[in-house]
Order: C-alpha cells, then sequence, then structure tokens
C-alpha cells in the first residue's frame, strides 16, 4: 500500500509525442512520433523477423549497436533517418542516425538556458522528437523548442519556459496541420500551444486544469464528423480541441487523475489508462515532517523542489494557502480524484458540429502507473508493474486473460509496442519480453539487454531499435553493416 501510494505520486512520463498521417511526406511506416503512428504503439507494415524470438537469438546478435550519450527520449524514424535527443552538462542535442548503419548523419545542439526540475528517471532530453517528414520537432524543457529541416538545418528555435512542474515537463511536442503543440501541465498556469511549424508563431494557446501532481500526456489527433480533434489527457478530464482554432470541443470529466500515458484513438473511441485514484497518506512524503507535529510546512520541504510545489499547490488549490498543509488538505487533495483513472473506453459522439462525449466501460483495480495501453483489433492490452499483462475485449472492457511475464517482472516504465501479431515490452531492468498475439496469448521470448530501459522500444520498416541507459540497438533480418 505504502509502496504504491508513492509510486503514485511519483509517477510521471518518461516519453511521448504524437504526431499525424495527414502530412504529405508521412508514410504508414513511418514511427513519427513517441509510439508511433498517433502513439498507437502498432506499426503492422514490416513485422518483425521471427528470428527475434528463435531460442539462439541474444544481444550480440544486434545489427548494430551505438552509444547516443545521455537520454530517456524515444527513438522515431522516417525513412533511413532516426531522430532522438541527448544531453550533457552544458548542451541539449537533436541527434540523426543513419538506419541501416547507426552512423551519426548529423547533431544540432542548443545550450541549457536554467535548471528545471526532473525527478529521475526523467532527466533533460525525456521528451521524444517528432517528424513531420518536412520537419523535425524536439522540446527540452531547459533549452527550449526546435525546429530543424529533416538535415538538421534550425528553422526556428523557442524557449517556453521557465516551468513549475512537479516531476518535470515531459509531454513531447506533437505535429499536425502545419502546426507543433506542445503540452505544459505545470502546477502553476497550465497551458497547450500551438505553434506554426513554419515560423514558430503562436496559433492559439488554452489553459489546462491543474489537478494535485500535474500533468504529463501527450496528445493525439482524431477525426470525428468533419472536425479534426486535438485530444489530450490533462488532470480531471480528457479533452479535445478544435486542430486549427483551439476551440474546446468536448470535455470528459472525472476520468483522469495524474494522466501520463497517452490516449489511444479507434474510430470514434479514446482508450485511456493511468492508476486508479486512490487515497494516498501523508507517509508517503517520507520523513518531510521534521518537527513531527502531522503538518507539512513549506520550510520543511524546502530542500525538493518537487515537493515544495506539491504542498503549496495542496495548500493553495485545496486548503487555506497558510503554507502549511494538515491532513484535511491533503486528503482534500487528494480526494478530489479519488474515483478517477483507470483504464477508460470514452465514446464521442457528433451532431451538427456539437460533440459529446460518454464513457462506455471503465476498469480500475490495478492499472499501470506509466505505460500507456496497446489497442489490436478488438482487444486491449496494458502492463502493471509486476509484469502483468493483461488483455481485454475492446468493446466491453471484459477481462480476457491475465499473464505474468515470467521472465520480466519488475516496474514498467516503457510503453508496449507491437507489429501486428507480436507485443514488445521492455522492463526497468532491460529484460524484452516478446509475446506473440495470433490465436492464444504466449510469451515466446525473452532478450536480456541487462541494463535500465526506460525509453519506449521504435518499430520501423521491419527493425527494432531499443535505447538503453547507455546504448541504442538495433534488431533486424539485416547483415551487420561492414
Ligand atoms: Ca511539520
Ligand atoms: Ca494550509
Amino acid at each position: 500500500m505504502r509502496r504504491q501510494g508513492i509510486s503514485q505520486l511519483f509517477a510521471f512520463s518518461v516519453l511521448s509525442i504524437v504526431s499525424t498521417a495527414s502530412t504529405r511526406c508521412v508514410d504508414a511506416n513511418d514511427w513519427n512520433m513517441f509510439r508511433g503512428p498517433n502513439g498507437s504503439g502498432v506499426n503492422v507494415k514490416h513485422p518483425l523477423p521471427t528470428d527475434l524470438t528463435a531460442d539462439n537469438f541474444g544481444v550480440e546478435q544486434a545489427t548494430w549497436k551505438i552509444e547516443p550519450g545521455n537520454g530517456s527520449s524515444s527513438l522515431v524514424a522516417h525513412g533511413e533517418k532516426l531522430f532522438f535527443t541527448t544531453y550533457d552538462e552544458s548542451i541539449r542535442s537533436l541527434k540523426c542516425v543513419d538506419a541501416k548503419s547507426g552512423k551519426e548523419l548529423w547533431s544540432k545542439g542548443i545550450p541549457k538556458l536554467r535548471k528545471e526540475t526532473a525527478t529521475p528517471p526523467n532527466d533533460p532530453a525525456t521528451c521524444t522528437p517528432t517528424c513531420s517528414g518536412d520537419h523535425v520537432c524536439a522540446f527540452f524543457p531547459d533549452a527550449g523548442l526546435i525546429v530543424t529541416t529533416l538535415d538538421g538545418e534550425l528553422k526556428w528555435q523557442k524557449d517556453l519556459g521557465p516551468f513549475y512542474s512537479m516531476h518535470g515537463i515531459s509531454a513531447s511536442p506533437i505535429i499536425a496541420q502545419g502546426k507543433v503543440f506542445v503540452t505544459v501541465d505545470q502546477l502553476q498556469s497550465p497551458f497547450i500551444v500551438a505553434l506554426d511549424i513554419e515560423t514558430g508563431n503562436e496559433k492559439w494557446r488554452s489553459d489546462r486544469l491543474i489537478g494535485v501532481t500535474g500533468g504529463y500526456s501527450t496528445p493525439v489527433v482524431m477525426k470525428i464528423g468533419n472536425t479534426d480533434l486535438l485530444v489530450s489527457a490533462s488532470p480531471g478530464e480528457i479533452v479535445g480541441y478544435d486542430v486549427e482554432s483551439g476551440e474546446k470541443k468536448f470535455s470528459c470529466a472525472g476520468v483522469t487523475n495524474a494522466p501520463v500515458g497517452l490516449p489511444v484513438i479507434s474510430g470514434n473511441r479514446i482508450f485511456f489508462c493511468e492508476p486508479p485514484g486512490q487515497p494516498i497518506p501523508m507517509e508517503a512524503l517520507g520523513p518531510v515532517d521534521k518537527n513531527k507535529d502531522g503538518v507539512i510546512e513549506l520550510t520543511e520541504v524546502e530542500n525538493s523542489v518537487g515537493t515544495y510545489r506539491l504542498i503549496e499547490r495542496i495548500d493553495k488549490g485545496f486548503g487555506n494557502g497558510d503554507g502549511k498543509v494538515d491532513q484535511t488538505e491533503w486528503d482534500k487533495g487528494f480526494g478530489t480524484f479519488l474515483n478517477n483513472g483507470g483504464l477508460s473506453c470514452i465514446e464521442l459522439t457528433e451532431s451538427n458540429g456539437v460533440i459529446d462525449s460518454q464513457v462506455v466501460w471503465k476498469y480500475t483495480k490495478s492499472t499501470p502507473y506509466i505505460p500507456s495501453l496497446v489497442l489490436l483489433d478488438k482487444f486491449v492490452y496494458m502492463v502493471n508493474d509486476g509484469g502483468i499483462l493483461i488483455s481485454f475485449d475492446a468493446e466491453t472492457g471484459d477481462v480476457l486473460k491475465r499473464l505474468r511475464l515470467g521472465e520480466a517482472t519488475g516496474q514498467y516504465y516503457a510503453s508496449p509496442v507491437c507489429d501486428g501479431t507480436t507485443l514488445v515490452l521492455a522492463n526497468m531492468e532491460g529484460k524484452v519480453s516478446f509475446v506473440g498475439l495470433a490465436g492464444e496469448i504466449k510469451p515466446m521470448a525473452t532478450l536480456d539487454l541487462a541494463e535500465r530501459i526506460v525509453a519506449t522500444p521504435t518499430i520501423h520498416d521491419g527493425r527494432l531499435y531499443i535505447r538503453t541507459q547507455s546504448q541504442i540497438y538495433c534488431f533486424s533480418a539485416d547483415k551487420k553493416p561492414g
């Protein structure tokens, strides 16, 4: 219980981004944002080679591996180019490598401007970049947003901060219809902004709800009736904006709590997964109540930026603003979201341009803190900490199967991804499970990369890319280069 409380409190987003297939150069095979096509985690065009699940397959069979530098962002792919971000002491970089060899093609660095908070394993290069087919966009909360050409020529850059986040801004930017969208679900004045992809000029901006611990979720796009929507999970609501104008077209309240994963779209339905809102004891903060009076004062948490902002948020948002949080204020803050969260299926209906939303089904027993879900055919898949994979009937929400990933228990930060027949799941210890989905769900193989994985894997052109703490691996049917 205590561990769960702490996990929930400190759950934050590690990877994200969404882009759309509406840009002219993007191929259906392109893994153009966090979790690939519109954030789905699914790329069925070129299945992964069956060698990956053969008995004798091991890390030494990697087609290539490189040491990319520090960072937790996922890789995105366009044609034969891969993009990801890194950081060092003073520079934040967007990098491009050749997909066949891993050879670096270019690197565009910008200087760090200030310190931004980031709860590990969140770091200065957590946000996944996105590629429209013409532009590449990367976001560094402590340095700014940059847009380059596919050859690394800087088109523009913009500092959107400083930020006031608990765990660090970590939603990834996405590109849709000539605009870059950036979500900043911080604990003061949260916003979502649309910028012109060519110039960086602001097209629209909308305020957001705050919640207790902020939000960390990347938006996606969907079409309903004649309206293109930007769909986003903020604390307290799933919300849809008109992509063009920013007008709020629908809000489904009471669903979200502290959103981290991204929404997954199928037709007029939205599937979203996050931890259920549960009571969290104040003791989850650890021994911060130094004078043991049952009240946490701001002066007691001055040394922890994230905790200071949390206490301040609860005191001002749910209490009397006197610079302290007592048990009643604490309970009110987290209690506001008690029945929110879990795995939800929301259906949109449209009539004469008016969009209505309704929760079709909900599952709140045990859901992941960080990883997003996968929707394939009529099934929803999610993985819980401990390595429990659960499948659901997407229509009804009925649980169909629970499967323990015997060799890959432990925590999951990376989201599952799928090539149409096989789920790929990477845990924090570096164990990568391959689970067959044809017929009965069946674990097929486990690959041990023996190093922390928080970045969601990438499936592109029949290749699997996995970023661990110090390496990027490419697994494919290709011969090793050179
Ligand atoms: Ca105290
Ligand atoms: Ca107070």
